[in-house]
């Protein structure tokens, strides 16, 4: 592993926390999936749980606060989460939750892309560290939340790949 990649995703874990990671490899440059991930105020543009997000606090930079509303069927409604970091350069994104109406206390996620060991595509890394709930084990938080960023990845690639495809055709025509 990279320093680059351990460095970033190298989180402080207290008792009663949980951390894991979750790995994605998508058929896409870095700078398209980067173009993706890299909108602090825009999740919902690949998050398929967000029904929405304003930026409640901040200019786009490390520290804007946004408010996201989940859709319909989770256990929660509402999220606050705060930009720790965005580097452009590095393709490393972070938030932290702040407040809202759910469960995962103290939430904190980092995002890195790395080129495949092909040279050509991608390698998405996303790595968390959050409270375990009252009532929960630690196996369960990992569950739920390594669900949810996996089909974030998820979704994700099919955004990232079909940018790549529909970028092919355009092509093709002319
Ligand atoms: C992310 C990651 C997560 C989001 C979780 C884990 C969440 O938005 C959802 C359900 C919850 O119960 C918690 O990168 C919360 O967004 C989908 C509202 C925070």
């Amino acid at each position: 592993v990279p320093d680059s990649v351990a460095q970033y995703h190298a989180h402080a874990v207290k008792p009663n926390q949980c951390c894991s990671a979750v790995v994605q490899a998508i058929a896409a440059p870095v700078e398209s999936v980067w173009s993706v991930v890299r909108q602090f105020d825009n999740p919902q543009a690949y998050k398929h749980f967000v029904k929405s997000c304003h930026v409640i606090d901040g200019n786009g930079r490390v520290g804007t606060v946004r408010e996201i509303h989940v859709v319909s069927g989770l256990p929660a409604a509402v999220s606050r989460e705060r930009l720790e970091i965005l580097d452009d350069e590095r393709h490393v994104i972070s938030f932290s939750v702040v407040g809202g109406d759910h469960r995962l206390a103290n939430y904190r996620s980092v995002t890195t892309l790395h080129l495949s060991p092909d040279g050509t595509d991608t390698v998405v890394v996303e790595s968390y560290v959050v409270d375990v709930p009252p009532g929960n084990t630690e196996e369960e938080t990992r569950v739920f939340v390594d669900t949810i960023v996996g089909c974030n990845l998820q979704s994700l690639a099919q955004i990232a790949e079909n940018m790549v495809k529909n970028n092919r055709s355009d092509n093709d025509l002319s």
